[in-house]
């Protein structure tokens, strides 16, 4: 039996990552395969409602301790994620280690200390790293009150995920339309879930 494929997004807020996620799962399943939405921070767990309340500016923790959290709230869902693709599901994941780490850093915490806990983890066979100026996602509104959604912040961030950047990244000009975006990364999609069906699951991120 064929595996699933681990499609990953990445990308600064207001890129368009989770608009894109859904529409690439609804189009896969519109193909006829498997294919479900997993998005990072999973905050219906017991981690995710910690990172929620810390998020949401409810409580307080320091910058290790919520690190660490956002790790551990993947490590809670690598069984499952790689039973889906075991089964031949495949994965569209919005957020991902690379958010975990460009979003420390960008605090000032060292980067390969913060790389540190999620080595190991199942790693993507596809990432798109949604990429425009700051200025211009800003623009886009819809940042509410949330911590980390401040310019500054952002364009730390931004030039963290280049800095974090694989050879085998998709860089995407997320200033596009929804349509081309879509039909992007469906093409790319398609070609990994083919290039992907026989190999064996990818553990040892980074
Ligand atoms: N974020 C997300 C982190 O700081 N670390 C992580 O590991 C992940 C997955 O959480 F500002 C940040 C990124 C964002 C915030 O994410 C909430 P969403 O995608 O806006 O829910
Ligand atoms: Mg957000």
């Amino acid at each position: 039996m064929s595996r699933g494929a681990f499609i990953l997004l990445e990308g600064c807020d207001r890129t368009g990552k989770s608009t894109q996620a859904q529409m690439l799962v609804d189009r896969l399943t519109q193909l006829g395969h498997r294919a479900i939405l997993w998005k990072f921070p999973d905050r219906t767990t017991g981690i995710g409602h910690m990172i929620n309340g810390y998020l949401a500016k409810h409580q307080d923790l320091n910058d290790q301790a919520i690190h660490l959290l956002f790790s551990a709230n993947r490590w809670e869902a690598v069984e499952q994620l790689a039973n889906h693709l075991r089964s031949g599901t495949h994965l569209v994941v919005d957020r991902y280690a690379y958010s975990g780490v460009a979003f420390s850093a960008a605090k000032g915490l060292d980067l390969e200390w913060c790389k540190q806990p999620d080595v190991g983890l199942l790693k993507p066979d596809l990432t798109f790293f949604l990429d425009m100026p700051i200025q211009a996602s800003m623009q886009r509104g819809g940042f509410g009150e949330e911590r980390y959604e401040k310019e500054e912040l952002q364009t730390r961030v931004r030039d963290l995920f280049l800095k974090l950047r694989e050879p085998d990244w998709k860089v995407v000009d997320a200033t596009e339309t929804i349509d081309q975006i879509h039909e992007k990364l469906t093409k790319a999609a398609q070609e990994t879930i083919q290039t992907v069906a026989s190999r064996e699951l990818q553990y040892g991120l980074w």
